[in-house]
């Protein structure tokens, strides 16, 4: 800074760039050594135009740090989201596990939960058939639990040795790079087709289950059989449930597919939005416990991961409510860097002999390795349990903790603080299941039937539902180039049902279907279980939900400023559309906060809509054919619509004048905008898909 310069100001340097000055007591950029730096846009060179120097320390760290920036993407979960929150305990569990964050009513332990999909890289979009991942770690006072989900509670397979051959098969063909993020492809139905254990996954693969309208709606499951053990030992089996209090909720396929090109970032927006407006999206935690005698009875394998307990045979009791109240503070270091592990349990929970959980609790520790680096990834403060730690691990890279004094090793018969030593009553105790017999490479028999769950599945479906699952069988599949796939596809269709196999074999235009494929057990038919369907557990709720309106200058004041209220009143919120960004004012000259041209603000990002025009502007909407796709595509997507006078030219530029059905309102003369919003509780008019 020379004499005639003051802090703060910017000046101009001799290439014309512009430099700020910092202001007075404010901070002065550094190196990395600490080491104030002069000027951070020109290199060191040998002449005004001359070569760079090697001497430039400045800008080789520069260079060097973010050079290094990337580390590996997780090899399945790539793209995820995630925030902070608590749970709270509901009552004392005692009677069935002694871990300590379910000793004490109302005690709140400290959650993280990453949301994720499994197939597409980090930069991948929201929206893509998958299934997501529902991973929390939970810190409680004798250290970190992490269960680590999915929004589906069964897998495609059964036996970890088959991991990669799946996900190696679901992702991008190795040749050619592509397709990414879907399954719509051959080597996946090649794979899956010679799987038959899958089938039952499939089928929620193939659900709307797979293009949920924000994490918010969905589920989440532990699907293995863990253990609970109290105390003295004694052992219960559970399984673990995350319901979501908002209620579930879908979008349809086509909306998946535009809103993955309007908004890659649908749901990692959906939940950063809700939590910044105070909006905490609630999960009440389930288990369903189980003993020997249950064993016995039930039809299945508890260790098989393909397989799920009806609620109606073993019912799901809340024991805990998770609230997500606090988005991070940056992505990289909490999102990125968190590292879950199925083998982080805690006394009072153990692992069954699921062989699918086996080969998960070797994994996992050795992803985080390659991703982090480091051993000492459990000291990144994301990883770090929020309780005491002591122990004798040391070194390795990027160690940050080393203990004082001479003492690493124990036993020892040192005086020293801490001096920590295992505790046989308070440790972590695994439970004492007897185990014998031989080494042995087999599936065990009681794994062998592969379709009686996935016809379960099927028929627990509305006939909304299962015709969506036609359509998505429909879709993946006549992407399949090689015609002997899709028909051995068909071929399992057949044994889950006919009803199933005939139609997707009809939308692909086979007209003679092959035969059945031979299972290794006779399916059996079971009686349909309620919980499996999303459309029967919405909650008849709008709250949380978001209404488009896309209006039009001098829009009438008295029923914008109705519909407005009753959105905010169901707990809603509004977005509004508009022809321009500013200047749009209501008929009483009031002005009205625009949030989205209407070329970027498509229907799709919305749980219902309203096109409200005035008379004398409706044309700026006919003239944009975003402002027609708005209404057609709200229409097709079985959204309720919401609309006035004025826009009966629109409605018939679309063609849907003629069309109108009980989805649609016209809330000035026929309906009012409380009625709407009273409709939209059941958030889709799915009927008007089945005309
Ligand atoms: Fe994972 N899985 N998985 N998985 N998984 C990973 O760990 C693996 C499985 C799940 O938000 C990886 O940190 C194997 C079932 C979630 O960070 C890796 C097998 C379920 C996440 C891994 C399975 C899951 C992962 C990759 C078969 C539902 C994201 C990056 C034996 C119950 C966690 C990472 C997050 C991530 C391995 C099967 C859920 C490689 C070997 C079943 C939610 O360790």
């Amino acid at each position: 800074m020379n004499e005639n310069q003051d802090s703060g100001d910017v000046i101009r340097g001799e290439g014309g760039e512009l430099h700020q000055l910092p202001e007075k007591g404010k901070t002065t950029l550094t190196t990395q050594q600490g080491v104030p730096v002069s000027d951070n846009q020109n290199s060191l060179k040998a002449g005004v135009r001359g070569p760079t120097l090697m001497e430039d320390q400045i800008l080789r760290e520069k260079l060097f740090h973010f050079d290094h920036e990337r580390i590996p993407e997780r090899v399945v979960h790539a793209r995820g989201y995630a925030a902070h929150g608590y749970f709270e305990n509901y009552e004392n569990l005692s009677d069935i596990t002694c871990a300590d964050l379910f000793q004490r009513k109302g005690e709140k332990t400290p959650v993280f939960t990453r949301f994720s999909t499994v197939a597409g890289a980090k930069g991948s979009p929201d929206l893509a058939r998958d299934v997501r991942g529902f991973a929390t770690k939970f810190y409680t006072k004798e250290g970190n639990w992490d269960l680590v989900g999915n929004n589906i509670p069964v897998f495609f397979i059964q036996d970890a040795m088959k991991f990669p051959d799946l996900i190696h098969a679901a992702k991008e063909a190795p040749d050619r790079a592509f397709p990414q993020a879907q399954t719509a492809h051959d080597n996946f139905w090649d794979f899956i087709s010679l799987t038959p254990e899958s089938m039952h996954m499939v089928m929620w693969a193939m659900s709307d289950r797979a293009i949920p309208r924000s994490f918010r709606f969905m589920e989440g499951f532990g699907v293995h059989t863990f253990l609970m053990l109290t105390k003295e030992g004694k052992a219960s089996f559970v399984k673990f449930h995350w319901k979501p209090l908002q209620g579930l909720q879908s979008v349809a396929w086509n909306e998946a597919l535009k809103i993955n090109g309007m908004d890659p970032d649908f749901h990692r927006r959906d939940l950063w939005e809700s939590i910044e407006k105070g909006d905490y999206p609630e999960w009440e935690l389930g288990i369903q416990v189980f003993d020997e005698t249950f064993l016995e009875r039930f039809e299945f394998d508890v260790l098989d991961a393909t397989k799920l307990i009806p609620e109606e045979q073993v019912p799901v009791t809340p024991v805990g409510k998770m609230v997500l109240n606090k988005n991070v503070d940056n992505f990289f270091a909490e999102t990125e860097q968190v590292a879950f592990c199925t083998q982080n349990i805690v006394p009072g929970i153990d692992h069954s002999a699921d062989p699918l959980l086996q080969g998960r609790n070797f994994s996992y520790l050795d992803t985080q390795l390659k991703r982090l680096g480091s051993p000492n990834f459990t000291k990144i403060p994301i990883n770090q349990p929020k309780c005491p730690m002591h122990n004798f691990h040391q070194d390795g890279h990027m160690a940050v903790e080393n203990p004082k004094g001479r003492v690493n090793y124990e036993p020892n018969s040192w005086e020293a603080e801490p001096n920590p030593r295992a505790c046989p009553m308070s440790g972590f105790r695994s439970h004492s299941t007897p185990l014998e017999g031989e080494k042995v490479r087999v599936r065990s028999e009681t794994f062998a039937d592969h379709y009686s769950q996935a016809r379960m599945f099927f028929n627990s479906q509305t006939p909304i539902e299962q015709a969506h699952i036609v359509d998505a069988l429909s879709f993946e599949l006549s992407k399949v180039a090689r015609e002997d796939i899709r028909l051995r596809m068909l071929g399992h269709l057949r044994v889950i049902t006919e009803k199933l196999a005939s139609a997707v074999a009809e939308n692909l235009g086979v007209e003679t279907l092959p035969d059945p494929a031979s299972p290794a057990r006779e399916p059996i038919d079971l009686p349909p279980s309620e919980a499996l369907s999303i459309l029967l557990n919405s909650g008849n709720t709008f709250k949380g939900r978001k209404v488009g309106v896309l209006l039009t200058n001098k829009v009438d004041a008295t029923l914008f400023r109705e519909l407005e209220k009753q959105v905010k009143d169901a707990g809603a919120s509004l977005e509004v559309v508009a022809p321009m960004r500013t200047g749009i004012t209501d008929s009483k000259g009031k002005a009205i906060d625009v949030d989205h041209l209407v070329d970027g603000g498509p229907s799709v990002l919305f749980d219902a809509v309203a096109v409200i025009a005035s008379k004398e502007s409706v044309q700026a909407l006919l003239d944009e054919k975003p402002a027609l796709d708005f209404l057609s595509d709200a229409y097709y997507h079985c959204k309720f619509i919401a609309f006035n006078e004025a826009v009966s030219v629109l409605l018939d530029a679309v063609g849907l004048k003629q069309k109108l059905d009980a989805g649609c309102f016209d809330i000035e003369k026929a309906s009012s905008p409380t009625e709407f919003i009273e409709a939209c509780k059941v958030l889709r008019f799915w009927e008007r898909e089945q005309h």
